[in-house]
């Protein structure tokens, strides 16, 4: 017995002689992107406009009020991809998460809303790297970055952003045809601060249209008034084209003290259609912006 506790006692030693006493590059690699925002992913729940109701009766409009609010969220998870001996690793975050849609689709000013379940899981890349003169995390660092997408992890999801593109000043600062491309955290990423003049738009697809319109596309992030508006491609308000499937919202910055996160959504127009029947459809990617 005690020779095997020697024995034991020497091995942790040896063992924490290698590189970091504490923790392993798994560790740091782990902690790293546990706390960085940039990591982040959940960027969908704030309060919004409420929106317009539709002239024509047969067609489906938003919601009086609507909003989404999280019920359970179950740890993160986080998968280092290769070995961390190589100093640079692929992770991938996996968030999965149990909200419901808060929805009151009867335009009478009273507020007795119906909740349809939420089910997502979203989902993000990013590579770290193990750099010389980095201080913290035992010398890793995040360096690239993929948007944020998320999907529906119970039920088909039959809408999804195809594009997104940012403009600050009329000139284009970022843009995305698919959410598995990395950013450099350094320089790829947007840049958005207080009072900029931003142009986003989007681009999105519908499996099986049924309604007219057939979705609505919300824009999430450090927008005018609420953090998230409904995106127009009627030839207003900054859209460049009337019904060319590009839609556009155009705003002075606001709030980036708050979230650094802007997304796309797009809402089903079924989901929109009544405020009982559990048919949530949406799908959505979302990127980090510095400031
Ligand atoms: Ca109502
Ligand atoms: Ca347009
Ligand atoms: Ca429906």
């Amino acid at each position: 017995m005690k020779k095997l506790a020697v024995a034991a006692a020497a091995m942790i030693v040896v063992a924490g002689c290698v590189n970091s006493p504490e923790l392993t590059d798994t560790d740091w690699i782990t902690q790293l992107v546990s706390e960085s925002d940039l990591s982040e992913t959940s960027d969908l729940d704030g309060n919004g406009n409420p929106g317009e109701s539709s002239k024509d009766p047969g067609e489906v409009c938003v919601p009086e009020f609507w909003y989404r609010q999280l019920v359970n969220e179950p740890t993160r998870q986080i998968i280092i991809e290769n070995d961390p001996v190589a100093d640079v690793c692929t992770v991938t975050v996996i968030h999965n998460l149990c909200a419901e849609l808060i929805i009151d689709t009867v335009w009478n000013g009273v507020f007795e809303p119906g909740s349809k379940a939420i089910s997502d899981t979203r989902y993000t890349r990013l590579i770290v790297e193990k750099i010389p003169d980095e201080t913290q995390y035992g010398g890793w660092r995040i360096v690239s970055v993929t948007p944020a997408e998320h999907m529906l992890a119970v039920g088909e999801q039959e809408v999804f952003v195809s594009s997104i593109t940012i403009y600050k000043d009329d000139q284009l600062i970022w843009s995305c045809t698919d959410p598995g491309q990395f950013y450099r955290v350094d320089s790829e990423l947007p840049e958005l601060s207080e009072g900029d003049f931003v142009r986003m738009e989007a681009t999105v697809e519908h499996l099986n249209p049924m309604y007219s319109p057939p979705f609505f596309v919300i824009a999430h992030g450090p927008l005018s008034g609420h953090n998230r508006h409904l995106m127009y491609d009627n030839g207003l308000y900054g859209d460049e084209t009337a019904g060319d499937g590009i839609f556009t919202y155009q705003w002075y910055v606001e709030y980036t003290g708050h979230h650094q996160r802007i997304a796309v959504d797009v809402i089903d127009a079924d989901t929109f259609a009544d405020q009982t029947e559990q048919d949530y459809d949406s799908g959505a990617w979302g990127i980090h912006f510095l400031k």
